[in-house]
């Protein structure tokens, strides 16, 4: 909600370092660094989705905008900086969006465009390092305590992410840096957008004792909640709990809260694994004898199948069926396409016909699956979660 009080920044290229303002400071940062820290980076994408709509449509520009849907049951999925002075968010629903910015302006999404820029940017980010996590389309952890470049300053790294992503793109980010991928992530969210926050390792436990609880990635909403009720609203109150309460209350992200609330988080900048397949399945609680009730179950998964592939950024040659008999027997079929796909009506379409040439309804179904493999791992990321 502070990216409201930021809107003129987006015009401009900005070096934020709230942290670290001398240049004396920040090559101390990276002798310090180059001995005892890692040098991580987080990199997050200014209102991405809505970013590139007034990137590719001009006369959006400076006006609030919001990619989604204009159905009765759309939601937000981007809005520009200009529509979040009205308190339009992502995630609000669409009828409400309108309701508080009678101007605004709403734009289908073009999925395959932010998909490319997704790619764009990575293959900036492996200029300087392989050590590249994506956590999603638009952001991920770089880990440059070695880079390919030999340089000893993260900041400068960071510095010279911006704007190359800017040349290359014509869009913003937003990057912060520091010790881990903690404190990387924290320090990006916080001058939105086109900012550069450094924590230097030196600055990291007054950083965090000031922290208010809310801002810690890894606490949602409810874990504020309960942690407001203990009375911790900020990083120096959660370091006075001890970690036997902190796991009696919140299991074992209680010892994620102890670690990162004293700056310590060891986890591993960890480039995607690959992925071979994707799939969904369905165990019924009685067998299915219903061939169009059975089609709609399908339809169903085919849909949940299309939506992983959309939020995995996968598409894939292969796809599979597999269904289960009341005796257990779990046959399966596959067809293959010359190209990647992840297309809704394709998969319905060949899943449906494999099912009716070779599915024997008369003996009674108890388990449906389906699934996509010889992925196009290119454009992979992760599952979107958060790893702790
Ligand atoms: N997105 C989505 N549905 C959501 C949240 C996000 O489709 N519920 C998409 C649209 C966003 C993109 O992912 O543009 C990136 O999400 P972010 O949370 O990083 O948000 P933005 O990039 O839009 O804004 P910010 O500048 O705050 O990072
Ligand atoms: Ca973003
Ligand atoms: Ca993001």
């Amino acid at each position: 909600m502070q990216l409201v009080t930021f809107p003129i920044l987006s015009l401009y290229f900005n070096y934020i370092a709230i942290f670290t303002t001398s240049v004396i400071d920040r090559s101390r940062f990276a002798l310090e660094d180059n001995s005892r820290y890692r040098k991580i980076i987080h990199v997050d994408m200014d209102a991405f989705f809505a970013s590139v709509e007034q990137r590719d449509h001009p006369e959006l520009r400076g006006k609030p905008v919001v990619v989604g849907g204009d159905s009765k049951r759309s939601v937000v999925a981007a809005a520009s900086y200009e529509a979040r002075k009205y308190g339009v968010f992502s995630a609000l629903p669409m009828a409400l969006a309108k309701q508080k910015c009678p101007d605004l302006i709403i734009v289908p999404h073009r999925f395959s465009v932010y998909r490319d820029i997704s790619r764009q940017i990575r293959a900036i980010f492996n200029q300087y390092t392989d050590l590249v996590e994506p956590l999603s389309l638009d952001e991920a952890y770089l880990d440059v305590t070695s880079n390919k470049l030999n340089m000893l300053s993260a900041t400068l790294i960071a510095k010279e992410i911006k704007a190359r992503v800017r040349d290359e793109t014509r869009l913003s980010c937003t990057a912060g840096v520091s010790i881990n991928k903690f404190l990387a992530k924290v320090a990006s969210g916080l001058n939105k957008p086109d900012g550069l926050t450094v924590i230097t390792p030196k600055k990291v436990p007054g950083f965090l004792d000031q922290l208010s609880i809310d801002k810690f990635y890894g606490v949602g909403k409810v874990t504020e909640q309960k942690m407001k009720a203990l009375g911790i609203s900020t990083g120096a109150d959660l370091k006075k709990v001890s970690l036997e309460e902190l796991i009696r209350r919140f299991g074992k992200a209680g010892k994620y809260y102890y670690d990162v609330c004293r700056g310590i988080d060891d986890r591993e900048v960890s480039p995607s694994r690959i992925r071979k397949s994707i799939s969904v399945e369905r165990t019924f609680e009685e067998n299915m004898y219903d061939e169009e009730q059975i089609k709609i179950v399908l339809e169903r998964l085919c849909l949940e199948l299309h939506e992983n592939l959309e939020k995995l950024n996968q598409e894939g040659r292969t796809l599979h069926l597999k269904w289960r008999y009341p005796d257990f027997t779990t046959p399966t079929r596959s067809h293959s396409f010359q190209q990647f796909t992840r297309d809704y009506s394709v998969i319905v379409a060949t899943l449906t016909q494999l099912f009716v040439e070779n599915v024997e309804l008369v003996k009674g179904i108890r388990l449906l699956g389906i699934g996509i493999s010889n992925l196009n791992n290119h454009g992979q990321l992760p599952q979107l979660t958060l790893d702790i």
